[in-house]
């Protein structure tokens, strides 16, 4: 099997070996570290088959069979596997392998994180480690004992509970540890190194106290409080919300500055990059604090989801995935604004997993075809199959959501199960029926409701039909939630079961003709085609219960304006327009759901919806809107600013919403020509990092005299900072104006930068073609040609962050011809260099197909 051969999930196949234990052992060396792993196999069922063992850039030195080294001939190794003919059902395998992790900058497998050796597994690294049936549904216990130099690793952890430590010879130590839990192999970790800890301890529902251990860089230990309180809370709400307890005795994280990834769940021991760990309120904005917590919150539920219950294969990831990320953000939005976490989860979803899904990797939440699984966690994997468990949630509610997965737990617990396991024991548990609602895992694309309604005054019948399509799928089952908003005091709210192609209501009893909010709180991940007046989108923004909506509807008027205006630049923007705005900025709503309705639909989320969308063009539009809003309503917009000013800087959800309000308020201010001097002033008396680095990202959106100064003055200031500088290499990144080439390259230059840093990578290339939509797609080309180039670098080093990189490049179908058909000529050079890693060998033939 090549490399680049497909792998079906319709081939999948029961191992034919199981591995019940596995003992490690660990000699770190900078450049040459040797593995030993015995590991105790047994048949499973009568074959005689050969053990197939997977391995990949690891160099072999012993194979022993029950203690007796086996002659080469005995095996076949070649660039992917080792193969050994066994005749015995029940055997000890000792594999003595050398690696090098100091030279590896895919940062799979073993790796260094500056002086640290760290592992990442998930999802097939553990193969870079040693030969291994490394696949999720081979669970073994596993004992590892790590030995390094003391000075340079005083802490050496893994999986589980300590049971031994001592020292060696030559300044060695070592340490063993034993993970009691049987666990597939992408949930082994190793981290070793010179580390500070913040040490706390965390006493269960049942009485067992648990030793929580944060290890950051020397100096950095301030930074981790905020943290250790979010695993706290996160531990703490599992107990209340799902009856689930940690089940080890010590919990670690690790944070380190080399990760691909956010985090990795690894049992007992998490490793973190370190951007999803480190905070404190001088160098982390409010939005950091809030990705910690939920990174933390996310990784601590997967033991429960994920660990104690694993997928089967990796086209299950969203078994594991998914639902982590329901029960992440729903332990956000009960630690915050409900409604704000929610609309957050939408923006996220219709700007990036929407293009996902209608673009060449489009795939369903279970894929069923995979070259490179890294490829595959993806937005829709994750967030649109953290949607699809939402609409269990809906269509069961919460109580028979819980007894649905208390079932689940019950039944699955140490195993390796499928999405189909999960929805079975969720019908079971509830006496539902949820065979349609499978189609959810097999189905790519997003859904398209059309709806049209029809009042019937003379019996008081309110008519609604809702059609769905999507590809000519077969239909889905889509809970739909409804609000029928009349001059009576309470809105008529309502849960329809979309269940056929086409259907149809009928609401009795209805005076006078409602105004339809459609889609209360999201229920379902899909787009509408509902076209609403003016008149009701303002009476839904006003008067219907659900916050969802009321933001939806406004966000649904600006597209609409913003759209007319794209077509038609001279156009002049209705006062009903400027009045819908001056009541949202008058009213007394929460300051942070305020920020919501006052925040433009970005780019990212209407560049979708428009066919042959001249990019510029359509920026262009967004802010002629906003300028002309800022314009009209400068004086509400100044007097929120200066109301939302506060004197000190507190932490608490009021102060983050008032910070929040104040910002995209200076945002519409800096449009207009006299207001610049906000910016420098906002920046000079700062006291928060949210507040200077929004002052700093309107200064690189409206560049003036002033930008350089702020810039530089802020480069010295957080010098030694790195996850800091990340956010000025991201700014500079995102500097509107033709300078913006040499500035790249000055960046790429700068003492600072490496693309062998994924967080640094990230912060300039990631940056620009994100935040910088303008020279990202400038008419010269200039932008594609910078990503290509970065790519070429980076398939070398990196090719899970180089793939990660591209998507804005492979999603190019609704932009004009002439920009569609300048990528495709990126993409077919990208697509002819020698040695493209299958990473982005996948997606650009996916492209270019
Ligand atoms: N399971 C982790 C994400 C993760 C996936 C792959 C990685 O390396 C290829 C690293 C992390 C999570 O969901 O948090
Ligand atoms: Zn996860």
């Amino acid at each position: 099997m090549s490399d680049f051969t497909p792998r079906y999930l319709a081939d999948y196949r029961a191992a034919y070996f199981s591995i019940t234990r596995v003992d490690l052992t660990f000699e770190l060396e900078h450049q040459k570290t040797r593995v030993t792993n015995q590991m105790h196999f047994t048949r499973n069922k009568a074959h005689n088959l050969p053990l197939v063992l997977d391995g990949e850039q690891v160099t072999l030195v012993s194979v022993k069979l029950d203690g007796e080294i086996l002659a080469s001939t005995e095996y076949q190794v070649d660039d992917h596997s080792l193969t050994l003919a066994v005749d015995r059902d029940d055997f000890q395998l000792e594999i003595v392998t050398e690696i090098n992790p100091a030279d590896n900058t895919a940062l799979e497998g073993l790796f260094k994180s500056g002086d640290a050796y760290c592992t990442q597994c998930e999802a097939e690294g553990f193969r870079r480690i040693s030969y291994y049936l490394d696949r999720p549904d081979v669970m073994a216990t596993f004992t590892t004992k790590v030995i390094a130099d003391k000075r340079q690793c005083p802490h050496l952890l893994s999986n589980g509970n300590k049971i031994a430590a001592g020292n060696l010879a030559n300044g060695k130590h070592f340490v063993q540890w034993h993970d009691p839990f049987p666990k597939p192999s992408y949930l082994f970790a190793l981290v070793a190194g010179d580390f500070e800890v913040l040490r706390d301890q965390y006493l269960t529902m049942s009485g067992r106290d648990v030793a929580l251990e944060i290890f950051v860089d020397k100096g950095n230990i301030n930074k981790a409080h905020h943290a250790m309180a979010s695993l706290k809370r996160a531990m703490a709400w599992d107990e209340q919300t799902f009856g689930l307890e940690y089940d080890l005795d010590i919990y670690m994280i690790v944070a380190v500055d080399f990760f691909n990834m956010g985090a990795m769940e690894n049992k007992g021991l998490n490793v973190f990059n370190s951007k999803y760990v480190l905070a404190d309120e001088t160098s982390a904005t409010d939005v950091d604090y809030f990705n910690v917590e939920a990174v933390i919150g996310h990784e601590y539920f997967h033991n429960w989801t994920g660990n104690r219950v694993t997928c089967r294969d990796w086209f299950q990831l969203s078994l594991k995935e998914g639902l982590t990320v329901f029960r992440d953000q729903q332990f956000s939005a009960d630690m915050h604004s409900a409604a704000v976490t929610r609309i957050q989860n939408v923006r996220v979803l219709r700007s990036q997993q929407f293009a996902e899904d209608a673009g060449p990797m489009a795939h369903p939440i279970r894929p069923e075809k995979v070259i490179e699984m890294n490829n595959f966690y993806t937005l829709t994997v994750y967030e649109k199959g953290a949607e699809v468990i939402r609409m269990l949630h809906t269509i069961l509610g919460k109580e028979k959501f819980r007894q649905g997965l208390d079932l689940y737990f019950s039944r699955f617990d140490g195993m390796a199960v499928t999405c189909d396991d999960f929805i079975n024991a969720m019908a079971d548990a509830t006496g539902t029926d949820l065979e349609q609602f499978k189609l959810w895992y097999s189905q790519s694309g997003t859904p398209l409701l059309t709806v049209s309604e029809y009042y019937d005054e003379q019996n008081a019948q309110y008519h609604l039909t809702i059609a769905q399509s999507n590809n000519e799928q077969p239909a889905l089952h889509i809970p739909v939630g409804i609000e029928l908003i009349t001059s009576e005091q309470q809105n008529d709210a309502h849960l329809l079961a979309l269940t056929k192609a086409k259907q149809s209501w009928t609401f009795e009893g209805v005076k006078e003709k409602p105004v339809l909010a459609l889609l209360t709180d999201f229920t379902a991940p899909v787009k509408t085609n509902f076209p609403q007046s003016d008149q009701a989108l303002a009476c839904i923004m006003t008067r219907a219960d659900d916050e969802f909506c009321r933001w939806d509807a406004g966000q649904k008027l600006l597209t609409t304006y913003i759209t007319r205006v794209m077509k038609q630049p001279q156009m002049s923007l209705p006062d009903s327009l400027y009045q819908v705005f001056e009541s949202i900025l008058s009213a007394d709503t929460a300051a942070a759901f305020k920020a919501e309705q006052l925040t433009l639909p970005s780019f990212n989320e209407l560049v979708d919806s428009i066919e042959a969308v001249n990019p510029i063009a359509l920026l262009d539009a967004i802010e002629t809107v906003k300028r002309s809003l800022a314009k009209q309503l400068a004086p509400l917009f100044l007097k929120q600013y200066q109301a939302s000013a506060q004197a000190g800087y507190s932490h608490d959800g009021i102060a983050i919403g008032k910070r929040a309000l104040k910002n995209v308020c200076l945002s519409y201010l800096v449009t207009l020509d006299n207001h610049e001097h906000l910016l420098s002033q906002q920046y000079q008396s700062a006291n928060n990092m949210t507040d200077t680095l929004a002052a700093l990202s309107c200064a690189a959106a409206y560049p003036s005299q002033e930008l350089n100064t702020l810039m530089a003055d802020f480069a010295i200031k957080w010098s030694d900072n790195t996850l800091v500088m990340d956010k000025w290499f991201a700014l500079q990144a995102s500097i509107n104006n033709d300078t913006i080439f040499d500035k790249l390259s000055d960046l790429m230059a700068h003492p600072l930068f490496s693309l062998k840093n994924p967080n640094r990578a990230r912060a300039v290339i990631a940056a620009f073609t994100q935040n910088n939509p303008r020279y990202f797609h400038c008419a010269s080309g200039r932008g594609y040609q910078f990503l290509i180039e970065q790519l070429v670098l980076l398939n070398d080093i990196n090719p899970q962050v180089a793939s990660r990189l591209i998507t804005p490049l492979i999603q190019f179908k609704s932009l004009d011809a002439k920009r569609q058909s300048m990528i495709k000529e990126q993409l077919v050079k990208l697509q002819q260099h020698d040695k493209l890693a299958k990473d982005l060998q996948e997606k650009v033939d996916a492209a270019l197909a």
